[in-house]
């Protein structure tokens, strides 16, 4: 019984469809019933609340969906270094009108780069490189990625800063976890949120609430938060509630296998699965996923050139 609900959860965690949300609203009911999910896989804190079980459940949903997927076997000695590039003549971003105003010019227009106050959604450099595309890897089905020790161990953390009023990094990737064959364990990896500017900011997204939570917090001057999220298979979408131009993504993969633009539209991946058949995604804010291709890579260096239009 608690297997089966377990499962259907799995639904409404694990499956973006169009059922999704009625599948949710379904689970959160029975959940408030008081199904448990959690003794035999999480040690049990003793609280009863609904969220803590549903956080159960989505735990184990987690695993069984991964359940019965067996390593990927390996060498883990390709590199891929590649490039996107805009196809055609890129759009000229707009200037942000409300940058401009009155009420907003004296703190946000200082300090600030001028493509920090333009439409962020299609940066292209003079060569043609696009910014801030998301690239990553996917394994075959019924395989997990087998990751090198090195990569199972960050100390870098990825930060996302607010120095006038514009978030950036527009685009951050973030891999806090990665899945071991039994269960998803802890990198090290965070995300650090700051505010460098002299003035508040509010940042916020919508979390579903159980694989990540929602967040929404005004930081003053110089305050910071650290934030632990779990991998999901769609990225977060971040706003502010006072400068409500403001916006970006953050990825959070469950593999180091993914990389975002660098402002030249180059990207690199390395410790990557060799001679095996792996899936490569190309993901753009205002094209989602424009490329999905299932590709083999070679000992050694690969290099790739990828397109993308509007
Ligand atoms: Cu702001």
């Amino acid at each position: 019984m608690t297997r089966g609900f377990c499962l259907a959860l799995s639904t409404c965690f694990c499956h973006r469809e169009p059922y999704t949300f009625h599948w949710r609203s379904a689970c959160l009911f029975a959940t408030q019933w008081g199904f448990p999910c959690s003794p035999p896989f999480l040690p049990f804190t003793g609280r009863s609340a609904p969220g803590f079980w549903l956080r159960s459940c989505a735990e184990f949903h987690c695993r069984t969906q991964t359940e019965g997927k067996t390593p990927l076997k390996a060498n883990l000695d390709s590199v891929i270094s590649g490039k996107v590039t805009y196809d055609g003549d890129p759009p000229i971003p707009k200037i942000i009108e409300a940058i401009n105003k009155p009420q907003n010019r004296g703190r946000c227009l200082n300090g600030a780069a001028k493509r920090d106050t333009v439409d962020p959604t299609w940066r292209v450099d003079k060569k043609g490189g696009v910014a801030n595309v998301v690239i990553w890897l996917e394994p075959p089905a019924e395989k997990y990625f087998n990751l090198a020790e090195a990569d199972k161990k960050r100390n870098d953390i990825v930060i996302l800063d607010m120095p006038h009023c514009a978030f950036v990094p527009h685009v951050v990737a973030v891999f806090p976890k990665y899945f071991d064959g039994n269960k998803l364990v802890n990198t090290g990896q965070f995300l650090h949120i700051k505010n460098s500017a002299p003035f508040p900011h509010n940042v916020k997204w919508i979390g579903d609430g159980i694989t990540n939570k929602s967040f929404n917090h005004t930081l003053r001057s110089r305050e910071n938060r650290d934030i632990w999220l779990n991998p999901q298979d769609e990225p977060l979408q971040i706003g502010s509630n006072i400068h409500t131009w403001m916006s970006g993504f953050i990825w959070i993969f469950d593999n180091p296998y993914n990389a975002v633009t660098k402002d030249d539209g180059t990207f690199s991946i390395r410790n990557v699965p060799t001679d095996v058949e792996l899936t490569l995604v190309g993901w753009h804010e205002a094209k989602q996923k424009f490329f999905q291709k299932k590709m083999t890579f070679k000992k050694g260096d690969n290099t790739l050139e990828l397109k993308v239009s509007k």
